[in-house]
């Protein structure tokens, strides 16, 4: 039984020369996996919820090394273009009814594709921030990892087109205060989401399940009762190095994630309150 495919690809000779692909990879949602150091050479896997093979018979060669199926080509490309990478193809429809457009990126051909969907009524949030205010609260305790959280989280609504003046940054003292401080931004009407961020970490904590069951049903209610979304962005674990491993290394950043679902939940909260008020079914 096959268990992973692994299609390796050498991009350049450098760290510094991969890092452009890595960074617009992430940006569209590819999750770091295991990754592996040996002197001069470094490898990155990029996880997918789903992969394929895919062989072709043809008398020419495509255009691209990877393809990428994301839920949402338009908003991709914005994100690619904020990339300022070079572009092979610009956003279209193709003759199969698919949204696509290719990049090129450390030398890699990138094309990123959306199916046209039988659901095409259904109701979506897009990744794109432009317009929409966005308050971020964060705790300080354990601020080695918060402040982590913290810049994926702002690195996630500037490259979903989030404007500096249209981010409210709020520190807290502990999650424990995330709570109270996320439903006063949210009462106050102003934020189109909040995105909560802390960390507590069993070892380090009295208590720690009464606390983070108090941290995450007060985040809950106050999503719940003022409508606002909220990003859940409080890291829950045993030890500081899986902590650490979820503030930007092995795991990825679950700031930068909360950032992405903050966007994608306000967008899609616009889509929902218009959709409902024009009595559409
Ligand atoms: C007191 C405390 C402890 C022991 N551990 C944590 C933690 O792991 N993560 C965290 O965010 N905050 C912790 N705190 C602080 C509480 O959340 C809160 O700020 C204080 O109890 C003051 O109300």
């Amino acid at each position: 039984m096959i268990r992973n495919i692994i299609v390796p690809r050498v991009l350049g000779k450098s760290q510094e020369e991969l890092a452009p692909a890595l960074e617009l990879l992430r940006a569209v949602g590819a999750v770091p996996g295991h990754e592996w150091h040996e002197g001069n050479a470094h490898g990155y896997q990029l996880e997918a919820p789903s992969g394929a093979i895919e062989v072709i018979a043809a008398a020419d060669a495509p255009a691209s090394d990877i393809t990428i199926e994301v839920p949402d080509a338009d908003a991709a490309w914005e994100i690619a273009r904020r990339h300022g990478v070079k572009v092979l193809r610009e956003i279209g429809e193709t003759a199969y009814g698919a949204r696509l457009f290719a990049v090129e990126v450390s030398g890699l051909r990138l094309a990123f594709l959306t199916y046209a969907r039988r659901d095409s009524d259904a109701l979506e949030g897009t990744l794109q921030a432009s317009g929409k205010r966005f308050a971020v609260v964060v705790a300080r305790f354990n601020s080695f990892i918060t402040e982590r959280l913290l810049d994926g989280a702002l690195l996630a609504l500037r490259q979903s087109g989030a404007g500096s003046d249209d981010i409210t940054v709020v520190h807290v003292p502990g999650s424990f205060e995330i709570p109270p401080a996320a439903r006063h931004l949210a009462e106050s009407g102003k934020y189109d989401a909040i995105i909560c961020l802390g960390c507590l970490l069993r070892g380090g904590t009295l208590h720690y399940e009464v606390i983070a069951n108090e941290v995450t049903r007060g985040i809950g209610q106050s999503a719940q009762e003022t409508g606002v979304p909220h990003a859940f962005g409080v890291l829950t674990c045993d030890t500081l190095e899986q902590a650490i491993d979820r503030a930007g290394l092995k795991a990825g950043n679950k700031g930068y994630e909360a950032g992405l679902a903050a966007v994608e939940m306000a967008s899609l909260h616009e889509k929902v309150t218009e959709h409902t008020a024009t009595g559409k079914r």
